[in-house]
């Protein structure tokens, strides 16, 4: 009795030392330095950076983007191309992958999120959410502040 009262914890402990690793690889992951850069009221697209970070042993495709249509028709993930001397976006159909504890740096000029159709353009101060969709994991929903992008070279020209 008492060894198998002592079978049975070693088997529940067994058990939660399984689970948990499971239960974290759940939420594997990790995202940060999230924000749109704010457009005029007038704007038809707008651009959404962040850093997805993916703290599991297999590699996780991010596949879509869903936003709310209060805020824009449509989110796609872009990357940025050059063609001669012409920057390009492109839509990334084929998902982002990132490897084993790997991170997917989505900055300007690379990888972006596009929102196409945006209803009323993207204001500092507001924030509005997007849904991630990822393949073999469940999607994550974050909170994107608006903010002015002032690091950008590009305005530097003279
Ligand atoms: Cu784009």
């Amino acid at each position: 009795m008492t060894s198998f009262t002592l079978r049975v914890v070693a088997l529940v402990t067994l058990l939660f030392s399984a689970v948990s690793p499971v239960l974290a690889h759940s939420q594997g992951m990790h995202i940060s330095n999230v924000y749109a850069r704010a457009t005029f009221p007038m704007a038809a697209t707008g651009a959404v950076y962040l850093s997805l970070m993916n703290h599991h042993n297999e590699a996780v495709t991010l596949v879509a983007i869903e936003v709310d249509s209060d805020v824009a028709q449509e989110a796609q993930i872009h990357t940025t191309v050059m063609d001669g001397d012409v920057m390009r976006m492109r839509e990334v159909v084929e998902g982002v992958k990132i490897g084993p504890h790997g991170t997917a740096q989505f900055t300007p000029g690379g990888l972006h999120v596009m929102l196409m159709g945006l209803t009323k353009g993207l204001n500092e101060g507001e924030s509005f959410e997007l849904t991630l969709t990822f393949e073999s994991h469940e999607p994550v929903t974050i909170t994107v502040p608006v903010k002015k992008d002032n690091q950008g070279n590009t305005h530097h020209h003279h």
